[in-house]
């Protein structure tokens, strides 16, 4: 298959870039490097050595002998975007290609503009490409789970049947989400479904939940080869950070009581599920959601998980209950369907301490990269509810 991944620079975009040529696939990648540049603008960087795109793309190619094609550029510009996709002519296209965090997109007025500009522009000239080139492409487009938010019911894959004064339709699942990142992949998916409708576009929405690891099987041997790994308050997430904070002795950070239930997944899995959303492609005007998670935890059992793993490994590990700078609900109902991944044949990793201690392990090597003052949160959803008052 000729497939296009954009955000091919990034923390899963990488990985999947050499999964899908591993495999045999024509691979092109699309990166502006905004991700590293976010970060330097931050003072943060990656725990992991990266190197540059072309110097991954050139190790990949001298250990497995395969190409893999790169375009430089930002998908917010539509002539660019438009010109890639007419001379790569994908099959599938996968988009990571958008600002990932959610206390990123709630810093600040700008940083709420740019996440939204980004996200939302970018996916939106994706769909006139697709229209204006490649109608009968696949759009595998990284979603989130947090476009649900945590209602006090069970939430269904993408659609729910309504019955409302004695008519019944099966209409797209309520969304509650819970961050200006968070509404941007609504919007997404409103433009996406839309676009389906309207022009016969196939798509798949992966609601993605909170990815956790760092070394895939292509990753895991050449250190030239290896993911970014973040740690940060703006880019960690949660189960990554944890792990880093025990080995360097940091209080693990749960925020509030810890009671925020969400779905995990290996990055393993994600780039499993990946690939099986790209080989079993949706029919022509189909919007297909997939809920990609394979296990849900509190924050709080994370941070236990953590804590007795590494305590396995002679680490001394704090919790640390820190005052939550997001508004979210701490006590709530969870239960979230995710049965159709499993129904193409995903494997699920799971967690558990061997696979925690292993994680703690890749994490020793680099540890004297780590920069401890980025990792305490600092972002607050609401200024004014700031113990400092409106910053
Ligand atoms: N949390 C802590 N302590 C920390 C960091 C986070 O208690 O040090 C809590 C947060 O308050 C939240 C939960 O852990 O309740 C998850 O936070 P996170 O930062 O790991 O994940 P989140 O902000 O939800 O976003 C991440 C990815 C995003 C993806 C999303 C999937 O950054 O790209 O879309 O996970 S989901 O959570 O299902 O929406």
């Amino acid at each position: 298959m000729r497939v296009l991944i954009l955000g091919g620079d990034g923390y899963l975009g990488w990985p999947t870039a050499l999964h899908f040529s591993a495999r045999g696939h024509e691979v092109s990648v699309v990166d502006n490097f905004s991700r590293r540049r976010w970060h330097t603008e931050h003072g943060t960087a990656s725990l992991t050595p990266i190197a540059d795109l072309d110097a991954r793309i050139a190790a990949w190619h001298e250990t497995s002998g395969d190409q893999i094609r790169s375009y430089v550029g930002a998908v917010e510009n539509g002539d660019f975007l438009d010109e890639v996709v007419a001379e790569t002519r994908p099959e599938a296209i996968i988009h990571y290609g958008q600002q990932p965090s959610a206390p990123f997109s709630m810093l600040s007025r700008e940083r709420a503009v740019e996440t939204q500009h980004s996200n939302v522009i970018g996916n939106l000239n994706l769909l006139f490409s697709m229209r204006d080139h490649v109608p009968d492409a696949h759009l595998v487009k990284l979603g989130t789970m947090g476009e649900y938010g945590q209602p006090n019911i069970d939430i269904e894959e993408g659609y729910i049947e309504i019955e409302h004064n004695d008519r019944k339709d099966t209409l797209p699942f309520p969304k509650l989400p819970g961050s200006l990142y968070h509404c941007s992949k609504v919007h997404d998916s409103t433009n996406i479904h839309f676009a389906c409708r309207t022009w016969d576009l196939r798509a798949t929405d992966l609601n993605q939940g909170v990815v956790y690891g760092i070394e895939t099987d292509e990753t895991a041997d050449d250190e030239r080869l290896i993911t970014r790994f973040d740690y940060d308050e703006l880019f960690g997430t949660v189960l990554n950070r944890f792990c880093l904070q025990a080995v360097i002795g940091h209080p693990l950070t749960v925020y509030g009581t810890g009671g925020q239930t969400r779905g995990f997944l290996n990055i393993r899995d994600t780039l499993a599920c990946v690939e099986l959303a790209a080989t079993n492609p949706a029919d022509a005007g189909e919007f297909r959601v997939f809920n990609q998670f394979t296990e849900q935890f509190s924050v709080l059992e994370l941070a236990e998980l953590v804590k007795g793993a590494a305590e396995h490994l002679d680490y001394s590990v704090e919790i640390q209950h820190c005052d939550n700078p997001r508004v979210e609900k701490e006590d709530h109902y969870y239960n979230a369907i995710h049965t159709k991944l499993l129904d193409l044949g995903l494997k699920p990793t799971l967690l558990g301490e061997e696979l925690v201690e292993s994680m703690i392990h890749s994490i020793e090597r680099y540890k004297g990269n780590a920069i401890e003052a980025s990792i305490d949160p600092h972002t607050r959803w609401d200024p004014s509810k700031s113990p400092a008052g409106r910053a």
